[in-house]
């Protein structure tokens, strides 16, 4: 059992991450038995969620003529666009059928509001607007967090990246996470992450 100032952030693991989905990560799904055998090892359990509207401006269908995976700028910096995905009640947004969620303390949507793209765990995309996440860690005694999950260039290293910022202890379980490696993301984001002091184990 883990010290109970430790928490593990469970990131993404949504249908559509994994082989199948709409924005699938190649290997999504092989994270899930894992990821529920370590889990349990937590005192301190948040799971998360993708959550969009069907009009979400990271989405490329709302960008006249734009490709999938291409960039655009928007109020807070560079945006990816990406293909539909994790729309709020579908079957894609919903968890991988075989990760065990009865063990989450916590489940935190991200990414409900058309105009602004979540990536991380603890703000959204301007990198100023808290989800809350950190008052309900630290109100819970949290120190240091471990997060596994998708996409280990976006979501995990978004949500690890602002976990040091605010001053936890942050480890990036390599092997029970997956990337989407768009253009080199996945060197760029380890590099940002190990200046940033967050371990990778
Ligand atoms: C994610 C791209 C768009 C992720 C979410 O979970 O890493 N990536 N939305
Ligand atoms: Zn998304």
């Amino acid at each position: 059992m883990r010290k109970a100032n430790e928490a593990i952030l469970v990131i993404d693991v949504q249908n559509d991450f994994c082989p199948g989905g709409a924005l699938a990560v190649g290997g999504g799904d092989e994270i899930v038995a894992p990821i529920n055998a370590l889990v349990p090892e937590f005192q301190v359990r948040v799971f998360t969620q993708d959550w969009h509207p069907a009009d979400h401006l990271s989405f490329a269908s709302q960008h006249d003529g734009a490709a999938p995976f291409s960039t655009t700028e928007m109020p807070y910096g560079t945006q990816v666009l990406w293909p539909d995905h994790c729309l709020i009640g579908s079957d894609g947004a919903a968890f991988h059928p075989k990760l065990d969620t009865r063990s989450a303390d916590m489940i935190l949507r991200k990414g409900f509001r058309r105009e602004i793209d979540s990536y991380s765990a603890f703000f959204e995309n301007d990198r100023t607007t808290p989800t809350g996440l950190e008052g309900y860690l630290r109100a819970r005694g949290v120190g240091a967090v471990a997060l596994v999950g998708l996409a280990t260039d976006y979501c995990v290293a978004y949500s690890a990246l602002d976990a040091a910022r605010l001053g936890f202890r942050v480890t990036v379980v390599e092997t029970l996470c997956r990337a989407i490696d768009l253009e080199g993301s996945l060197d760029a984001m380890k590099s940002q992450m190990a200046g940033a002091g967050v371990t990778l184990a």
